[in-house]
């Protein structure tokens, strides 16, 4: 049986998933569920996820399991996207744990207010932007003098955080300012064999 992924293409957390299943050649079969015209809030999708979101996969034993993180991290189990050395693990847990709290929450909210619901700026929450600014500077100083996110390596902490980074445009904000975020992205696109969406 072949895993069956639900998701929105518009989303960055749905396309976490979609990445590490091409990447590593998992099959799946993509179920498009449309957040904006409320696919997730209908009884079958509810019953998958009490939560009302996607993405949420339905695993080989019929067995729902939603959060994008923990998706990525059950189809990349064995895989070199998890790293074997117990503190470069670690490392990588703390930044899928920072993009949920700190990034996500920041550059992906701003994104869907401004492209997809279409706020004027004036009913957009003013701390969000500056908040997606202090994201990319944490970012641009890491990145400064490393390639990758952990262990000089590609690792599910470049997938989780290059999903909203590289539509950070959509937030208003141009990745030319953080030099080194932008040089990211395009390595990570690159090695995720993705078609890079980043402005000109
Ligand atoms: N922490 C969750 C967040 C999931 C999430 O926010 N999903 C959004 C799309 S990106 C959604 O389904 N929103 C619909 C809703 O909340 O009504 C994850 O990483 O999977």
């Amino acid at each position: 049986m072949t895993i069956t992924l639900y998701g929105d293409s518009i989303s960055g957390n749905c396309l976490k998933a979609k990445f590490v299943a091409d990447l590593l050649g998992k099959p799946y079969r993509w179920i498009e569920t449309s957040v904006l015209k409320k696919e997730t809030r209908t009884p079958e999708f509810l019953a998958l996820n009490p939560a009302g979101q996607v993405p949420v996969a339905v695993l080989d034993d019929g067995r729902p399991l939603a959060q994008s993180n923990a998706i990525m991290l059950y189809l990349a189990e064995g895989s070199r996207l998890i790293p074997a050395d117990p503190v470069d693990r670690a490392l990588m847990f703390q930044w899928l744990f920072w993009e949920q709290y700190s990034h996500e929450t920041a550059i992906a909210v701003l994104r869907f207010h401004k492209a997809y619901l279409k706020k004027p700026d004036s009913e957009i929450d003013p701390s969000l932007a500056p908040k997606c600014r202090r994201v990319l500077t944490l970012m641009n100083d890491h990145l400064a003098t490393r390639a990758y996110f952990v262990a000089e390596a590609l690792s599910l902490a470049d997938i989780a955080l290059v999903a909203y980074t590289r539509f950070s445009h959509d937030a208003g904000l141009d990745l030319k300012e953080w030099p080194h975020v932008h040089g990211w992205v395009v390595r990570i696109e690159k090695d995720l064999g993705l078609k890079t969406v980043l402005p000109a």
